[in-house]
C-alpha cells in the first residue's frame, strides 16, 4: 500500500504514559512512533489550562523514577506543582532522551482495523493519513474526553463558553461576570483562584463534593537536595501502600476513643496532601458508622470556614460520605466564599432552566454574565476508547462490546483485540492510585511483554476471554467491598451527561491497591503470560 507509514509499535499518546513507554521503545531498539492528536506532548498537562491548575499528589512522588538523570536535573519548587511547571517537567524528560524525534502532533486516529490476514492494525487519522502495526499501546489517558451538559440555549451564548479541558490562551478574566458550571476536582481549583480578579463569579452547583486543604507551598533549595537523597526511599515507600502515595494507612478506628480520632483527625488537615484519606483509619472506607464519623468532622470544618451558614450547608455534601468519590484537595475553596463578588447558587435548589445569549436562567431568575466555564467532568477510563472506530476481529465494535462496561484482562488487554497493549487503561489500578507510580508499573511490565515477543518472534497476543472473566470477578470483587460501590463519581463510571451512566455503578477501576495489582500482573509475566495467547 501506499502512502502507508509502517511502524513495529505505534503510541497512541505522548501523555505520561506516552513519553516513558517511547523511551523504552526506543532503548529496546524497536521501530516506534507516538501520535498524538494535539499540537505538542504532555497530555492532560498539555491540556488543562484552567486558573489553579495542579498536582494533588507531592510533585516529587508524581514525577518519573526510572532514570537517575532525571532526578538530578529537576528541582520541584511546590510540594504540588502547577500545570505550566507541569509541562515544562515532560518537556526536559522529552529532551533529555531526544524523545520528540519519535512522536508525531496533531495526529488523531479516528480509526483503527485489525487485518488478520496481515497480523496488524491499520490507523486511520482524521486527516487522512493511515499507519501499520503490529504491536499498538494505547496511551489514550483516562481523563481525556471531555463532556458538556445539554442545556438548551447553549450555542446562543453571546460571551466565550468552553470547557476547562480547552481553557482559550490568554483568556483574562479581569473584571468579568462569570458563571461557573461543576465543583469537582477542576470546578474547585478555580473558584479560589479566579475570585480576586473576577468582577463577579457564580458557581452553578449541582451536587457538593467533599474537598480538603491541599496545604501547599514552595519548596527550598535545601529541601529538594534532601528530598534527592531520599528519593530511593520515598519510591520505596510508594510502593508499598495502596494509593502508590507515602501516606500510609492505619486500622483501629473503634478502638481509639472519639477524642483519639478528633485530634487525629485535626492533625491530619494540616498535613500536606491526601494525608486525611491516604492516613486516616482504613474503616473509613468499609465502615459506613465510621465514615459518618469522620464525615461530620469534616462538615463542621466547613461549617468553620464558610461565614454564612446557609452557605456553608449548600457546600457540605448529604448523599455521599467523605472520600468516597474522588476527593478534591483546595487552597481556600471555601473563604472564596465569604467574599462579596462570589454567589453560590445551588441547582437542586433552583434547576437551570437554560442559557441564553447574555447569561443563565434558572428557576429563580437570570445571572448576567460574559463567560460561561464548564467545569463539567469527563467520559472518564473508557470514554477516549470508545471515540475512535476501533474494529478487532471479526470487525467487531469495541465500543459496542463495552457498551455495559469494560472487560479486561488485569487491564492490560482486552479479548478481540490482538496486541492494542493498553496504558492506565480501564480495570487497571491506574486510575485508583498516584497515577505515574503505576504508569511506571505499566509501562515496564507492557516493555517487557514487547521485549518477549521479538525475542520469541511472536506476531500475535490476545487475552483470552477466560482471563477476563477471571479479572471481572477479582475487579468487582475489589470495588463492592468499598462504600465507594454506590457512589455518583467518575471513579464508578457516572456521569449525568452520558445516556445511561447516571445510575448503575460500572467496573472501570481496579480498587485492590497497587500492590496487589503489581504482585499479580508481575506473576502473570514471570509464568509466562497464562490467560494470553501467544503466537
Ligand atoms: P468531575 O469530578 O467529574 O466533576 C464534574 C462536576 O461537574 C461535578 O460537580 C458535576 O456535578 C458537575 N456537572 C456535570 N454535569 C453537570 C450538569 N449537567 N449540570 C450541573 N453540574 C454538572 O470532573 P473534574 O473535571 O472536576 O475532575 C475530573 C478529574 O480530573 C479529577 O477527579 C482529577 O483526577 C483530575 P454532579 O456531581 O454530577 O452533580
Amino acid at each position: 500500500m501506499s502512502g502507508v507509514h509502517e511502524h513495529e509499535v505505534i503510541v497512541i499518546g505522548a501523555g505520561v504514559a506516552g513519553i516513558y513507554q517511547i523511551k523504552r521503545l526506543v532503548d529496546l531498539g524497536a521501530d516506534a512512533l507516538v501520535l498524538e492528536a494535539e499540537e505538542d506532548l504532555g497530555g492532560t498537562w498539555f491540556r488543562n489550562r484552567y486558573p489553579g491548575c495542579r498536582f494533588d499528589s507531592e510533585s516529587y512522588t508524581y514525577g518519573y523514577s526510572f532514570s537517575q538523570e532525571i532526578l538530578d536535573t529537576w528541582h520541584w519548587k511546590e510540594l504540588f506543582s502547577s500545570q505550566p511547571e507541569n509541562l515544562r517537567y515532560l518537556n526536559h524528560v522529552a529532551d533529555l532522551f531526544g524523545l520528540r524525534e519519535h512522536m508525531r502532533f496533531g495526529v488523531r486516529i479516528g480509526s483503527m482495523t485489525w487485518d488478520e490476514a496481515a497480523c496488524s492494525w491499520t490507523l486511520t487519522a482524521t486527516n487522512g493519513e493511515t499507519f501499520r502495526a503490529r504491536f499498538v499501546i494505547t496511551a489514550l489517558g483516562p481523563l481525556s474526553s471531555p463532556t458538556l451538559p445539554a442545556f438548551q440555549g447553549m450555542d446562543e451564548f453571546a460571551g466565550e463558553s468552553f470547557h476547562t479541558f480547552r481553557w482559550p490562551d490568554g483568556l483574562d478574566l479581569t473584571g468579568k461576570r462569570v458563571g461557573q458550571i461543576g465543583t469537582g476536582a477542576t470546578g474547585i481549583q478555580i473558584v479560589p483562584s479566579i475570585a480576586p480578579i473576577v468582577e463577579h463569579l457564580t458557581v452553578f452547583q449541582r451536587r457538593p463534593n467533599w474537598s480538603s486543604p491541599l496545604n501547599n507551598r514552595s519548596i527550598t533549595d535545601e529541601e529538594m537536595a534532601e528530598i534527592r537523597l531520599r528519593y530511593p526511599e520515598i519510591f520505596e515507600n510508594c510502593s508499598t501502600t495502596v494509593g502508590g502515595f507515602e501516606h500510609v494507612p492505619r486500622w483501629g478506628f473503634w478502638e481509639a476513643t472519639p477524642e483519639e480520632r478528633r485530634a487525629l483527625w485535626d492533625e491530619l488537615s494540616t498535613r500536606p496532601g491526601f494525608a486525611i484519606i491516604g492516613a486516616n483509619y482504613a474503616e473509613i472506607y468499609f465502615d459506613e458508622a465510621a465514615n459518618q464519623e469522620l464525615s461530620n468532622f469534616i462538615a463542621d470544618r466547613i461549617r468553620g470556614r464558610v461565614d454564612d451558614p446557609e452557605v456553608a450547608e449548600k457546600l457540605i455534601p448529604t448523599d455521599h460520605g467523605f472520600a468516597l468519590q474522588r476527593l478534591p484537595l483546595e487552597t481556600n475553596y471555601f473563604e472564596a466564599y465569604n467574599r462579596d463578588n462570589v454567589e453560590l447558587v445551588s441547582l437542586q435548589d433552583t434547576p437551570i432552566v437554560r442559557v441564553t445569549a447574555d447569561g443563565i436562567e434558572t428557576t429563580a431568575g437570570h445571572h448576567d454574565l460574559d463567560v460561561i466555564v464548564y467545569a463539567t467532568g469527563f467520559d472518564a477510563i473508557t470514554g477516549a476508547f470508545d471515540r475512535v472506530d476501533i474494529r478487532g476481529v471479526d470487525g467487531v465494535l469495541l465500543a459496542d462490546e463495552w457498551a455495559d462496561g469494560p472487560r479486561t484482562a488485569v487491564g492490560m488487554m482486552t479479548s478481540g483485540c490482538p496486541t492494542p497493549l493498553m496504558l492506565a487503561g480501564p480495570q487497571s489500578v491506574s486510575g485508583s492510585t498516584n497515577f505515574p507510580r503505576a504508569i511506571e508499573d505499566g509501562v515496564e511490565w507492557v516493555s517487557d511483554l514487547i521485549e518477549h515477543a521479538r525475542a520469541e518472534e511472536i506476531t500475535r497476543i490476545e487475552a483470552e476471554q477466560a482471563a477476563e472473566e477471571e479479572w471481572a470477578t477479582e475487579v468487582a470483587r475489589m470495588q463492592d467491598r468499598l462504600l465507594i460501590r454506590n457512589s455518583k463519581g467518575w471513579f464508578t463510571g457516572y456521569n449525568a451527561n452520558l445516556a445511561g451512566r447516571e445510575g448503575k455503578p460500572r467496573y472501570q477501576a481496579y480498587f485492590g491497591g497497587a500492590p496487589r495489582y503489581r504482585t499479580r500482573v508481575a506473576a502473570i509475566a514471570e509464568a509466562g503470560y497464562p490467560g494470553f495467547d501467544l503466537r
